[in-house]
C-alpha cells in the first residue's frame, strides 16, 4: 500500500516536472522596489487584478531593501519557477541586465513599470507620465511656494532610481531657466524609500540650511515621511512641502498646509496596464515593438512608442494635482 502511494506521488511529481500540462495556469511575477511601500502594494494590486482577470496566476514579490542585488535574487528564483513575464520597477537601470538577459534566454517576457531597467533588459516599459512633466512641474511649484526665491533641496527615493533620476535631471533643466535665479538648488538627499531615512535626512536638511524655504520629494515614501517631520516641528507656513505622493498618506499634511498642493497619477492603474503588457507579451499579442497597439482592458487602448532612451514604452497618463480642493475625494481610492 505504502510503496503504491510513493509511486503515484513519484508518477505525479514525474509528470510536473517532464512537461506542463497543456492549458496550464501561467505564471505572472512582479516585483517591486522593496516591502513596506504602500505605492508599491497598489501598483502590485493593480498587476494582480489584470492577471488574474485573464486567467493568470500572479506572484508578488519585493525585497525587504531597495537594491539591484536583492532583486536579482529574486528573478534567479522566478527564473527556476518558470515564470511566463516578469514584471519589476527597478532599483537600478543597469545591473540587472545580466539576470533580466538571462530570463529572457529563458523565454520569459520582461515588462518594467515605474522605475524602467536599461532597453537591452526589457520588452517595454510602462511609464506613468511624461518625465519631463514630472521633474518640472515640480520645480514649478517650488517656485510659487517660495514666492520666487530661497533655498530649496530634493529629498528622493535611492541614489541608483532610474525614475527618481529621470526626474531629478529634468528639474535641474527647468531650474537652468533664468526665471528661477534666485531658487536655489541647495541639495539632493537620499530617504531610499525607507521612512527612518527620509525621516532623518529630512531633519538633517533643516539643519544643514536654516533658511531652506521647499523640500521637493519625489517619492510617495519621503514626502510623507517629510509631512510627519514639518507638521511635528510645527513648520507649517515657513518650510513647504511638494512633490509625488499618495492622497491617502498626504490628506493630512495638505489639509495642514504643510504640503499646499502635490501629484500623482494612479498606481492601481499603472500596474494593471502592467499586467495588460505582460500576458499580451506571453501570448505574442505584441511583442514591445513601436506603433503597437495594446487593449488594456477598463484602460481601454495604449499604443506602445518609442522611450527617450532607445527602447519602447507605454504611457499611462499625465500627473494630477492634489491640494485642498480634492484631496478629500482621493485620499480613499489611493
Ligand atoms: C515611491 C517609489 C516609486 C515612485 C513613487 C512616486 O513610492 O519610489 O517608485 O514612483 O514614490
Amino acid at each position: 500500500m505504502g510503496k503504491r502511494v510513493s509511486l503515484l506521488v513519484l508518477l505525479l511529481v514525474f509528470g510536473c516536472l517532464v512537461a506542463a500540462p497543456a492549458g496550464e495556469v501561467k505564471k505572472y511575477a512582479f516585483i517591486f522596489k522593496s516591502t513596506g511601500n504602500p505605492f508599491g502594494e497598489k501598483l502590485m494590486e493593480g498587476y494582480k487584478t489584470a492577471i488574474e482577470e485573464q486567467g493568470g496566476e500572479c506572484i508578488l514579490r519585493a525585497p525587504d531593501l531597495p537594491t539591484a542585488e536583492a532583486q536579482i535574487a529574486i528573478i534567479e528564483e522566478l527564473i527556476a519557477q518558470r515564470v511566463a513575464a516578469i514584471g519589476l520597477s527597478a532599483n537600478d537601470p543597469d545591473a540587472l541586465q545580466p539576470v533580466l538577459r538571462k530570463a529572457m534566454r529563458a523565454g520569459i517576457r520582461i515588462v518594467t513599470a515605474d522605475s524602467a531597467t536599461n532597453a537591452a533588459s526589457r520588452d517595454v516599459h510602462i511609464n506613468q507620465a511624461d518625465p519631463e512633466l514630472i521633474g518640472r512641474v515640480q520645480v514649478q511649484a517650488a517656485y510659487e511656494m517660495a514666492k520666487g526665491k530661497g533655498d530649496i533641496a530634493v529629498l528622493s527615493a535611492t541614489s541608483q532610481a532610474t525614475n527618481q533620476n529621470i526626474w531629478i535631471e529634468w528639474m535641474r533643466k527647468e531650474l537652468n531657466n533664468p526665471r528661477y535665479e534666485e531658487l536655489r538648488l541647495r541639495k539632493v538627499a537620499y530617504g531610499d524609500d525607507l521612512r527612518d531615512k527620509s525621516t532623518s535626512e529630512t531633519e538633517a536638511l533643516l539643519k544643514t540650511f536654516p533658511n531652506l524655504k521647499v523640500i521637493i520629494a519625489p517619492t510617495t515614501v519621503g514626502i510623507a515621511a517629510a509631512g510627519k517631520v514639518l507638521t511635528d516641528k510645527d513648520l507649517a507656513g515657513k518650510v513647504f512641502l511638494t512633490g509625488l505622493g499618495l492622497p491617502s498618506e498626504m490628506a493630512e499634511y495638505i489639509q495642514n498646509g504643510v504640503c499646499p498642493w502635490m501629484y500623482l497619477w494612479n498606481p492601481i492603474d499603472l500596474g494593471y496596464l502592467a499586467g495588460y503588457a505582460a500576458v499580451a507579451l506571453s501570448n505574442e499579442t505584441i511583442s514591445g515593438h513601436q506603433n503597437e497597439s495594446l487593449v488594456a482592458g477598463h484602460l481601454g487602448e495604449k499604443q506602445v512608442v518609442e522611450a527617450s532612451d532607445g527602447g519602447t514604452e507605454i504611457m499611462l497618463g499625465a500627473p494630477f494635482r492634489f491640494d485642498k480642493s480634492n484631496i478629500d475625494e482621493w485620499k480613499s481610492v489611493y
